[in-house]
């Protein structure tokens, strides 16, 4: 099993995961394996924080993704989850319009307090076909100038493009690549290649839109 140490040397940084209930936080942290086994729950602020290691060609890079236990059901979370974040990931499930519409929400609770830390937007769950968001219909990214990923956390698909693009940031360092695949879970089901080939040409395809007024969006 290589469910290796964490590298003493590696750059650290908090990483804050929000997004409504039941869009596949837990799910999507669970998959990196060293970040499973060496996690930590902290009962005090109720959060599980999984150290995701990352080899990269600037040294490892050891991210401590934070999970809630599911508060976020029960409306905003406390100020203490967002404290200290140095980036962080916005997800919703791209078979329910409600929790995209809410993706404004999360953005702005963050802000309130990091102000300005780097942010990727996902969309989970890539793997049902009957997708509700479709991709132009996502462009909250565009307007905040981040970058959107469609991931699917039971397929693992797409699962390092959130984690490379901080990484990315963090270091200041547009060259960052990985040096090895991180050790992930198996897949549980498996995405059909040419669809999501589809589907990456037509979120390619809808940044070339303009962009709709505030008030005439879809949602
Ligand atoms: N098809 C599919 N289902 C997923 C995926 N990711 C998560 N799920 C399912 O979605 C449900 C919710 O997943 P969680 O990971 O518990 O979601 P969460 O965001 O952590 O939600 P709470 O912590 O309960 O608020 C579970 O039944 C998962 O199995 C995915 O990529 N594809
Ligand atoms: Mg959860």
């Amino acid at each position: 099993m290589s469910y290796e140490e964490i590298p003493q040397n590696a750059h650290t940084f908090k990483i804050v995961l929000v997004g409504d209930g039941g869009v596949g936080k837990t799910t999507f942290v669970k998959r990196h394996l060293t970040g499973e086994f060496r996690k930590e729950y902290i009962a005090t602020v109720g959060v599980e924080v999984h150290p995701l290691v990352f080899y990269t060609n600037r040294g490892p890079i050891c991210f401590n993704v934070w999970d809630t236990a599911g508060q976020e059901r029960f409306g905003g979370l406390r100020d203490g989850y967002y404290i200290g974040g140095h980036a962080a990931i916005v997800m919703f499930d791209v078979t329910s319009r409600d929790t995209y519409k809410n993706v404004s929400v999360w953005y702005r609770d963050i802000v309130r307090v990091c102000e300005t830390i780097p942010m990727v937007l996902v969309g989970n769950k890539c793997d049902i076909k009957d997708r509700k968001v479709r991709a132009k219909q996502i462009i909250f990214h565009r307007r905040k100038n981040i970058p959107y990923y469609d991931i699917s956390a039971k397929s693992n698909y797409n699962f390092e493009k959130p984690f490379i693009y901080l990484a990315r940031r963090l270091m200041n360092d547009n060259n960052l690549v990985l040096e090895k695949a991180p050790a992930l879970a198996p897949p549980i089901v498996s995405v059909d290649q040419k669809e999501m080939e589809r589907n990456e040409q037509e979120l390619e395809e809808a940044t070339k839109i303009p962009l709709p007024q505030e008030d005439e969006e879809e949602f």
